[in-house]
């Protein structure tokens, strides 16, 4: 290997945020952070309307969505870059249609594995692998954003292991329905990610911990765990 000192530790060249290429692929990534944190945001108000009991917690992680975007924000202001709001909608169409169709039923089992389950463990396993090769703004933004996810998830986690018996056959539909289109998303941005110095396989990796965890506590087995973390992964 080639290194210079301005190589990591790891001995990745050292990143230039400067640079066309990373700008580049920082305006699509970066927008899918935005679009995912403003659906975030309008998901969790849905679902204060569908949970009258858990409205006033629900608007509060839903504000926290809010303070995500602008952070995200002026991350991409800092970097003199503009996001690609038309890539990013298209991005997360298919899963934002699905969770309106859940919300529009009142399904809320569909809801919360959608949102809490697997946008956060999504959002928590990119923001992990981000947080250690971002610039230094985005680097403090990330760190502090990334805690509140995991307060998002627990919440999911809550109210499904709280409901397990009659939301069972709703989680696992919602985890085949859903899970798949997330591992589609993730190749998608493949290689934006590696110009970010963002290891897709590290990101599944951590994905399937927080996921596989989540799901145990709610209730379901080990060989459950491994069946529907599975859904769509190879594909
Ligand atoms: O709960 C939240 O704040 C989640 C909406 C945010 C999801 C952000 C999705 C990030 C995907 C980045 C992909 C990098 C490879
Ligand atoms: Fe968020
Ligand atoms: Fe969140
Ligand atoms: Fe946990």
């Amino acid at each position: 290997m080639n290194r210079t000192d301005e190589s990591t530790a790891a001995g990745a060249p050292a990143l230039d945020y400067r640079s066309e290429t990373y700008r580049d692929a920082y305006s699509r990534i970066n927008a899918i952070v935005l679009e995912g944190e403003r659906e975030a945001c309008a998901n969790y108000l849905a679902l204060a309307e569908l949970l009258p009991d858990h409205a006033d917690a629900l608007k509060k992680l839903s504000a926290m969505e809010n303070r995500h975007f602008k952070g995200f924000q002026s991350c991409a202001r800092n970097l003199e870059v503009t996001p690609d709001d038309e890539f990013a909608r298209r991005y997360f169409a298919g899963l934002d249609a699905n969770f309106q169709r859940a919300a529009a039923s009142g399904d809320i089992a569909a809801c919360m594995v959608i949102q809490a389950l697997i946008i956060e463990c999504f959002a928590i396993a990119a923001y992990n692998i981000y947080i250690p090769v971002a610039d230094p703004f985005a680097r403090r933004v990330t760190e502090g954003v990334v805690k509140d996810e995991y307060t998002h998830l627990n919440f999911g986690q809550q109210w499904l292991k709280d409901h397990f018996e009659a939301v069972r056959p709703g989680i696992e539909q919602a985890n085949a329905q859903n899970l798949p289109i997330v591992w589609r998303m993730l190749g998608e941005v493949e290689d934006d990610a590696a110009t970010l110095q963002m290891d897709k396989e590290a990101i599944v990796e951590d994905f399937l911990i927080q996921y596989g965890e989540a799901l145990s506590d709610i209730g379901f087995t080990t060989r459950d765990v491994m069946k529907m973390s599975a859904r769509g992964l190879a594909a």
